[in-house]
């Protein structure tokens, strides 16, 4: 009995789109995998990339981000073998360096149709087949079927392989070729994970030519997800959702409320140095705890992403540079993103439940009170209140606000 499952996924990812993500889940479900590397090739040893492909390392960033949307972390990972290796990636060196990693492993390797009908072809295919299991996607049609029962027949024979073959839904049949052409005329986007369509458009790859300025919903989307992990996603999702309802029954701008929504946390796992270089360049003037709490900088550089990469106007700028701390004096917009952070659908905590209802009865006193759980909390976990919050606690008691009633 082999210790563990590895299924290894490699092939050019360019780019990597919605037949390669169902198949990798399949896969996993499938095989059982104790543990899918996807490895995204340097060199194709079987066809030169088409002229203006997104470099090895483009590939690979946009590999991670479709990894990380598969959600199955500590499962799915992302393996830079062939990137670190000189000359054209050979899967039976690959293969041999993961047996190598992996010696009580059994291995499976991943590949669609035109793949499994070639693999004769491939260099070394008695290593390969020596060193994994092979695991083709095929068809649920029986004409998929003729096709491949004679190659499953060849390859057993020849070189005892050992052969799995798992049935995809239509869509893994996506094209590449055509995924690309689509995506340099503005399509394509129903074909790819959000976060690597965000990658796709934030680095102009397949000629998009996006105008970051003026992008439509999705795509706004698409580029905040790209920019955090998938985790922090559905929090997002519900941000953007609880501060359009918020809009709508307090008579504020929908769209404006969305798109902070959309943009608030965009910038929430940049490292400090990140945070501070962008403020630096931007002009935002840091205090001393602004300039070692990470945590209260992702508002402001969401802020600058918003403003001057997205081209947000003004409101939404200040909604988010505010979303963390509060202040005095707080715009209807900025309550809405304040509390709407706090009351999304996902929140789970102590007290959420009066918070929602007091945002839909009086919206200053459910900012006091969410200000004032804030102080609470930090004082609690002996962290230092940002002389903001302290102020927009202030601000609100001072114009006759309580928490009370
Ligand atoms: O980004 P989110 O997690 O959705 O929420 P957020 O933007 O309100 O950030 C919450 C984090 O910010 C949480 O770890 C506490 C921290 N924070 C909020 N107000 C203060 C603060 N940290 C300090 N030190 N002082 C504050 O006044
Ligand atoms: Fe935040
Ligand atoms: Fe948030």
């Amino acid at each position: 009995m082999f210790a563990l499952n590895i299924g290894i996924y490699g092939g050019t990812f360019n780019p990597p789109h919605l037949g390669h993500f169902q198949a990798a889940k399949a896969a996993v479900a499938a095989l059982k995998l104790d543990k899918l590397i996807l490895v995204p090739a340097a060199i194709p040893p079987h066809k030169d990339l088409p002229a203006g492909s997104p470099c090895p390392e483009q590939r690979m960033e946009m590999v991670e981000k479709m990894a990380d949307a598969l959600a199955m972390p500590g499962v799915v990972e992302v393996s830079a073998l062939e990137l670190e290796r000189q000359g054209k990636s050979y899967t039976a060196d690959t293969l041999a360096q993961l047996k190598e990693k992996y010696p009580d492993a059994q291995l499976w390797l991943l590949m669609g149709t035109d793949m499994f009908l070639s693999l004769h072809l491939w260099r070394q295919p008695e290593k390969i087949m020596d060193l994994a299991g092979i695991c083709a996607f095929g068809r649920t049609e029986q004409d998929g079927e003729a096709v491949f029962a004679p190659q499953r027949q060849y390859l057993t024979e020849r070189f005892g392989a050992k052969i799995t073959t798992i049935a995809l839904p239509e869509l893994v049949d996506i094209s590449s070729t055509r995924l690309r052409d689509g995506l340099s005329q503005g399509l394509g986007q129903s074909y790819l994970v959000p976060a690597v369509y965000g990658c796709i458009l934030m680095h102009d790859l397949y000629g998009v030519n996006a105008d970051l300025k003026h992008l439509d919903l999705p795509e706004l989307r698409a580029c905040s997800y790209y920019m955090m992990k998938q985790k922090r996603v559905p929090h997002v999702m519900g941000v953007e959702e609880e501060a359009v309802k918020l809009a709508r029954y307090w008579g504020a701008d929908e769209t404006l409320a969305r798109r902070a929504g959309i943009l608030h946390d965009c910038t929430k796992y940049w490292t400090l140095e990140e945070n501070k270089a962008l403020c630096a360049k931007y002009g935002v003037e840091l205090d001393e705890l602004e300039n070692k709490a990470v945590k209260l900088l992702h508002s402001k550089t969401g802020a600058c992403m918003a403003k001057y990469v997205f081209g947000e106007p003004e409101e939404v700028y200040q909604a988010i540079f505010w979303h963390t701390t509060a202040k005095a004096d707080m715009t209807l917009l900025d309550k809405i993103l304040y509390m709407a952070d706090y009351i999304e659908p996902n929140r789970d905590f102590d007290g959420v439940e009066r918070l929602r209802a007091l945002s839909y009865q009086d919206l200053d006193k459910a900012l006091l009170l969410g200000v004032e759980s804030t102080i609470q909390e930090m004082e609690e976990r002996g962290l230092p209140i940002h002389s903001n919050t302290l102020q927009a606690r202030d601000w609100l008691r001072a114009h006759g606000v309580t928490t009370e009633g």
